[in-house]
């Protein structure tokens, strides 16, 4: 047994051929048969995000199969691996499989699983996704419609962007919103769903200066103007140069915000900001938040140094990511400075750290890089805002 850095357990006899041969120790080897050598760690097998091309780290490796995958009830969502011989004792999902071909059994409705007539409604989840508990889970009649988007967020700010916010005075005290949180002041039936036009606070004909913000109305009051978002980082490509970092990029609905509007955004004078990043946990269903109550990046000849504040002490937050980004400059790799950075994206860092745990960074593990991660967590997806500090969320009617 193979203890790594993020705690994984990897049993190296599943893997005889991929673990201990040609890949360093604690490394897998993604295809043995193949002469292109392509090492994963250990801490990227079975971690939910397929590294290898061929998917070898997320199979369960030799005589195990894999259950209870995106089992609400277990919260893992690529299951776990078990042996054959233990599926009835360990696999929720296939519990009761084998009562299948008995008379008087009702299947399941997404898992595995028959039970017996009698277990129907009787208080406890046999089915493992609640089922029999349920009868609208297999009943067509139950089923909830989804409602229907009205329009893309594209269709819906060329229609009624500009209308919303102009006129409006909000926080920042002019006529005109320069973040989310005057947005959402002005409108507050906003929705995240949408992009909405805020103006850059600097320009003395504000209505000169434009741009295109997304914004989060909904956690702890709402008012967030996204300044990256990377929630499909297995094809949003962020490895760019410092000129792209410097004006910003989309792609595949994927953003980061432009340096120079961060900092125009952190400058703002009654502006000085809080950051919050809200992260998705790979191996588990679960958000997990970062606040920090300070947010500051300088202008491009500091290049864009960042000022960090706390990291908002919770036992139940994550410990602090952006530990060595505190009080370095921005990086990339075109960019000629002292320090160095790996594994693409640019990022704060200093000469002595590596910005190989930027969040910008590649999101597939390679050799001894576990691929994107929050200090010991693997994650699926990322976003960062930004709120002034003085921002007080709006009263809803
Ligand atoms: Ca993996
Ligand atoms: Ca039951």
């Amino acid at each position: 047994m193979i203890q790594n850095i993020f705690n994984v357990e990897i049993v190296a006899s599943d893997y005889p051929l991929h673990i201990g041969k040609r890949c360093p120790q604690n490394q897998f080897d993604c295809d043995p048969a193949s002469n292109k050598i392509h090492c994963i760690p250990l801490s990227s097998v079975r971690d939910c995000i397929k590294d290898c091309d061929n998917g070898a780290d997320e199979s369960c490796g030799v005589n195990k199969v894999v259950c209870d995958v995106g089992l609400k009830s277990s919260n893992l969502q690529c299951g776990k691996c078990v042996s054959a011989e233990l599926i009835y004792s360990q696999c929720i999902d296939k519990k009761w499989s084998n009562l299948c071909n008995e008379p008087d059994v009702v299947k399941c409705a997404s898992t595995d699983n028959c039970i017996h007539v009698d277990w129907v409604n009787d208080g406890e989840d046999d089915c493992g996704d609640g089922s029999d508990e349920n009868p609208c889970l297999n009943e067509l009649s139950c089923n909830e419609v989804e409602s229907e988007e009205k329009g893309n967020p594209k269709e819906i700010e060329q229609q009624f962007g500009n209308k919303q916010v102009i006129k409006q005075t909000g926080h920042s005290g002019r006529d005109l919103p320069c973040d989310c949180g005057d947005i959402l002041l002005a409108n507050p039936h906003a929705s995240s769903k949408f992009a909405y036009t805020a103006f850059d606070w600097r320009c003395s004909n504000g209505s000169a200066c434009p741009f295109k913000v997304f914004c989060d109305f909904e956690l702890f009051g709402g008012g967030w103007t996204k300044i990256m978002q990377r929630i499909h980082p297995t094809i949003s490509h962020f490895n760019r140069t410092w000129e792209e970092y410097k004006k910003g990029f989309t792609d595949k609905g994927d953003f980061w915000m432009g340096n120079d509007r961060l900092h125009s955004m952190s400058t703002s004078r009654i502006c000085a900001n809080e950051l919050l990043i809200r992260m998705k946990i790979a191996k588990e269903n679960v958000t997990i938040l970062a606040h920090y109550d300070h947010f500051f990046v300088d202008d491009q000849f500091n290049s864009y140094r960042l000022t960090l504040g706390m990291l908002e002490q919770n036992p139940l937050l994550p410990p602090d990511g952006m530990l060595f980004a505190r009080n370095t400059v921005f990086t990339t790799w075109d960019h000629r400075t002292t320090r160095c950075i790996e594994h693409g994206g640019g990022w704060w860092a200093s000469a002595d750290n590596c910005a190989d745990f930027a969040l910008t960074a590649s999101f597939k593990a390679q050799n001894d890089y576990p691929g994107l991660h929050w200090v010991n967590t693997r994650i699926s997806s990322v976003e960062m805002m930004l709120r002034p500090k003085l921002y007080v969320p709006p009263v809803k009617q």
